[in-house]
């Protein structure tokens, strides 16, 4: 197709590009981790779109290689600038997470980049793990065992039980940002919140709050006993530069 053709130019040509959002320790405004999404001509097609058009016609691969090269240009561009270690998850689709290969994939690229495994986190949806909950364990076991974590996203908006849950070797859950932008409208949406982050305090896990837009959301969040927040109240996606400018003194 005419997209496909475009998206293989762009990513021969470099124009896709990378925005950051920083995930906050929301007691001490701390960054913990910045989360990398993907952009093509600045935003103008969404990932949604594009995304899939990179899954379907083989080009995901190059995709992948390409953020894990540029998070790792990044890394190093804020290391020069004196910025303290700060982890970036990126995102791995269902047709990504279940290529032969994936696993071996990243573990080369860090080793050929001498990237740090501390310095990415992976970002797997839920639906994307419950697919196949034992290989899926196998590869989340193969991907920590090279020092990377992993954060269950769009947590609770899957049909996971809770048994499964306990048995994922996961280090964190995201939890589904239509829940807390509805948490003011919704008791639904709140019991659903609440639930969350009992249930992810319970397993040991680190909760992180998504879609966090206002004031009202973030104590909300924080009064459940969450203490990990993400979105535009706190901060909307930047370019990488924009990310050091704000939060280059690592606070
Ligand atoms: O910023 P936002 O509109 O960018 O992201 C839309 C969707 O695209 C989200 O579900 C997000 O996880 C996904 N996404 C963003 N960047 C990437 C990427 O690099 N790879 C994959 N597979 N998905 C991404
Ligand atoms: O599927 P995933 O959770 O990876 O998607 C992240 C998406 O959420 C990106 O498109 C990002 O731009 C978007 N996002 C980040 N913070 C907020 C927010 O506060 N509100 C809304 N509506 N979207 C957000
Ligand atoms: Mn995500
Ligand atoms: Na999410």
């Amino acid at each position: 197709s005419r997209v496909e053709n475009e998206l293989r130019r762009a990513l021969g040509q470099g124009e896709l590009s990378l925005a950051y959002q920083p995930i906050i320790e929301i007691h001490s405004g701390k960054v913990l981790c910045a989360e990398a999404l993907i952009r093509w001509e600045n935003g103008r097609v969404s990932p949604d779109v594009f995304v899939p058009i990179a899954e379907i016609s083989g080009l995901v691969g190059r995709m992948t290689d390409w953020v894990l090269d540029e998070i790792c240009r990044e890394q190093r561009r804020w290391r020069q600038l004196g910025i303290p270690l700060i982890p970036i998850s990126i995102n791995v689709s269902p047709v990504q997470f279940k290529l032969r290969g994936f696993v071996d994939d990243i573990e080369r690229r860090l080793r050929e980049k001498q990237f740090t495994a501390e310095a990415l986190q992976i970002e797997l949806t839920e639906t994307a793990v419950m697919d196949n909950v034992d290989h899926s364990i196998h590869i989340i076991k193969r991907l920590r065992g090279l020092g990377i974590k992993i954060a269950l996203d769009d947590f609770g908006k899957g049909y996971s039980s809770l048994s499964y849950l306990s048995r994922l070797p996961i280090d964190k859950i995201k939890i589904d940002k239509e829940f807390i932008l509805g948490f003011d409208q919704s008791a639904t949406n709140r019991a659903i919140t609440d639930a969350v982050i009992a249930l992810g305090t319970a397993l040991q896990l680190e909760v992180v709050a998504e879609g966090i837009e206002s004031r009202e959301a973030l104590d909300y969040v924080r009064e459940q006993g969450c203490r990990q927040a993400q979105g535009f109240y706190l901060c909307k996606p930047v370019p990488g530069k924009t990310f050091a400018a704000l939060f280059g003194d690592g606070t």
